[in-house]
């Protein structure tokens, strides 16, 4: 059933990281969508080479997923999340410990990214309280990062767009490692860069200043997505998870974008082979069909805060809808799905061309930069003269108008987030398209 939209009714929606102004001149409306397609309002097939927002690396409206929401939604709609449980809240807490590296069997639900990301501060600062390292209260996000926007993810997030209307009331006692990215060194980076890994030594930079003992947890991407994909140079998180250890601070990897296939393993600690100590995830969680994210904490992290009275609460933190049966039945489907459908595999054998695809438009005359890793991609436009943005914005509005294909920019920067099983055609098709609009950018 679809609505008929007024402008009025476009104007009464006040919408997220949107240009509200200018995309009102013009509204891009979805109205449906079926596997890699979206439709838009005036009927047209879309191809999203998003993937919904980095989140339905499945496809959409996946009919296993629908069929298990449909099902659940006549069966139990919601249940008191506090001192009571769901079956589907257990399951799913079961199977995503199985999946997850070794160690981490324990999950709390949120409802999005940013509160995974304010969870895991949270359980961090609350570890080392109970622990009886009280002093241990600074946090350390990095340049660049993004982790949501609620006041603990601008806080420790790098974006500096997210954070300076805020400036005045982030939160107190954090600080930043430099970022990762570095065009001179690193231009053209197909996977992980060469040049780099010594940019970790930074927290020793802070840890001296602060001293180690008072830095609660460090929260990087395992490879930054929001700020134009900048993935870990060789041996950089091996050295941060060295320094961690060292200075007894906690490592918290967010892979609300990673995880699930994103980078052809199950979690990005996988694909690398450094282990953090908290995990936060989101978006491919349900595929995106109902909103959920989960933070998978190690088991001495869960069983340090198990102490005290048996009747007393062990930690003052939950959502009304932490565990929500339906989001709980999307996420049983969507795990389901991936696993049999062996998508961290499929993602996997998709990179090498994917990768070439991008990069054949290193030479290009627009172009300053392109980066690739697992199933993300940024392509970085040389900016017009005094106008920022304009350029990334002109491309997004011209692939979805003129070439029936979706893609974001961040500013300058055209990212890529192809679907887990998006056929290897489909990628070419995408990037041939980009360039002819890209071609034409004044
Ligand atoms: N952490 C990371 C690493 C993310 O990528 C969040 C936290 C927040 O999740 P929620 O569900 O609260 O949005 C994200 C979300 C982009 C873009 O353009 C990416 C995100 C959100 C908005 C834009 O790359 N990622
Ligand atoms: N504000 C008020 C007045 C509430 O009663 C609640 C929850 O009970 C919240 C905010 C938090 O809402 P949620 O649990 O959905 O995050």
């Amino acid at each position: 059933m679809t609505h008929a939209i007024s402008q009025r009714d476009i104007e009464a929606l006040w919408m997220p990281f949107t240009a509200n102004r200018d995309f009102k001149k013009q509204p891009k409306t979805i109205v449906a969508a079926q596997g890699h397609y979206y439709q838009a309002a005036d009927g047209r097939q879309l191809y999203d080479a998003f993937s919904g927002l980095w989140s339905c690396g499945l496809g959409h409206s996946h009919p296993k997923i629908v069929e298990a929401v449909q099902h659940q939604l006549t069966e139990l709609d919601y249940a008191m999340a506090f001192q009571m449980g769901n079956d589907k809240a257990f399951a799913l807490a079961g199977k995503l410990t199985e999946m997850a590296p070794a160690g981490f069997n324990h999950a709390f639900f949120t409802n999005s990214g940013s509160e995974s990301v304010d969870t895991a501060l949270k359980i961090a600062l609350g570890y080392h309280r109970v622990k009886g390292e009280a002093q241990r209260t600074r946090l350390i996000g990095r340049e660049r990062g993004y982790h949501g926007v609620n006041f603990g993810g601008i806080s420790v997030g790098g974006i500096a767009a997210n954070r300076q209307l805020f400036s005045a009331n982030l939160i107190n006692g954090v600080d930043h490692l430099s970022h990762t990215y570095n065009l001179e060194h690193a231009a053209f980076s197909r996977g992980q860069p060469e040049w780099g890994g010594h940019l970790a030594d930074d927290l020793e930079r802070l840890a001296a200043l602060h001293g180690g003992a008072n830095i609660a947890a460090v929260i990087v991407e395992p490879v930054a997505g929001s700020a134009g994909i900048l993935p870990p140079p060789v041996g950089y998180l091996e050295r941060l998870r060295e320094l961690c250890t060292e200075h007894g601070i906690l490592l918290i990897f967010d892979e609300v974008i990673t995880a699930f296939g994103r980078v052809g393993a199950n979690f990005a600690a996988d694909r690398f082979g450094v282990m953090p100590d908290i995990i936060t995830t989101a978006k491919g969680l349900t595929n995106s069909m109902i909103p959920m994210g989960a933070v998978l904490v190690r088991d001495e992290i869960y069983q340090t805060f198990m102490q005290g009275p048996d009747q007393a609460i062990e930690m003052f933190h939950g959502y009304t809808y932490s565990g929500h049966p339906v989001a709980a039945a999307a996420g049983l489907a969507a795990l389901e799905v991936f696993h049999e459908e062996g998508i961290a595999a499929q993602a996997k054998a998709l990179e090498s061309g994917f990768e070439t695809a991008l990069h054949s438009l290193d030479n290009h005359p627009r172009v300053k930069d392109v980066r690739t890793i697992g199933l993300m991609g940024a392509v970085e436009l040389i900016p017009r003269d005094n106008a920022l943005g304009a350029r990334g914005l002109e491309a997004h509005k011209a692939c979805f108008w003129e070439q029936d294909l979706v893609i974001r920019n961040a500013m300058d920067t055209l990212q890529f987030a192809p679907f887990l099983n998006a056929k290897a055609d489909d990628l070419e098709k995408t990037v041939a398209a980009v360039k002819s609009v890209i071609d034409r950018l004044v």
